[in-house]
């Protein structure tokens, strides 16, 4: 039985994550899928990637689009959206940073899978539990593209659940144990393009490969509560932006890009 998706923010605490349809317009997600072509179109043959828990060159993946709000203004400018921001607000509040993003692009036919897994435990460098990852759809999703599935309500007590090995082809090499009880009770976050979830960075998360005819791609931005959040901006590996609200004492460590800001000239 597929357990529909929690639509209401107030229960993102106890969930640990939620779905907002139609934050973009079509015109928004057409501009925003031709931008994403363009990016495909220029990529490099090989790449180096977090993999098995290292640094490895893979023959480069649409899959692997990681951090590209740095160095374009497109991104960037959509990290700071004010219909997305919207929806972070109501699950962490006024205070607002962005800490990563990462275009995860599904190719028909032969989309890697995405095995159970935990956020935070990626993330040495950010300390807190008030960490959220928006995943907008840029493309249409449902279970027969790999849409992306949540167990809900596993970050409860802000467990930090020890990575191994998956030994198979999928995104990130690793994953966590999962109990058939557990796996079943995953909800699938099927949405058409335009719309977004947010999740916890402790709930357990992952998706199946894309063997479909469509592909299947996604924006994920991160955010986490200025105020509760820290992050070791020397140990970060690209920079972190205040989007909204104050960040008190760490306010200069950050970038400034709330409203009415200029965004700063891309990195090379
Ligand atoms: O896009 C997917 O299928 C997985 C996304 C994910 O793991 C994440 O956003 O943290």
């Amino acid at each position: 039985m597929i357990t529909a998706p929690n639509t209401d923010p107030g229960r993102y605490g106890e969930e640990g994550f939620c779905l907002f349809r139609d934050v973009l317009s079509s015109a928004e997600i057409d501009a925003t899928r031709a931008e994403l072509d363009n990016l495909i179109a220029s990529m490099p043959k090989r790449q180096v990637v977090y993999k098995d828990g290292e640094n490895r060159e893979v023959d480069a993946r649409p899959e692997y689009l990681t951090e590209p709000h740095p160095r374009h203004s497109f991104w960037l400018e959509l990290c700071r959206h004010p219909r997305v921001l919207d929806a972070v607000e109501q699950v962490l509040g006024p205070d607002l940073i962005l800490i990563m993003s990462h275009l995860i692009v599904k190719r028909a036919g032969d989309g890697l899978p995405v095995a159970w897994h935990q956020d935070n435990t990626y993330w040495h460098s950010v300390q807190g539990t008030e960490v959220t990852t928006v995943w907008l759809a840029i493309d249409d999703t449902d279970q027969a593209n790999g849409c992306m599935q949540v167990i809900p309500c596993t970050h409860e007590g802000y467990p930090e659940l020890d990575k191994i090995s998956t030994g198979a082809d999928d995104l990130l090499g690793l994953t966590v144990e999962v109990t058939p009880e557990m796996e079943k009770a995953a909800v699938c976050l099927e949405m058409a393009a335009g719309s977004m979830s947010v999740h916890d960075s402790f709930v357990l998360h992952g998706s199946d490969s894309n063997t479909s005819g469509r592909r299947r791609a996604a924006y994920t931005m991160r955010y986490a509560n200025a105020r509760t959040v820290s992050v070791k901006t020397d140990e970060h590996w690209v920079p972190v932006y205040l989007v909204r609200g104050e960040a008190g004492e760490a306010a200069s460590k950050y970038v400034d890009i709330r409203p009415g800001r200029e965004l700063p000239p891309p990195l090379p």
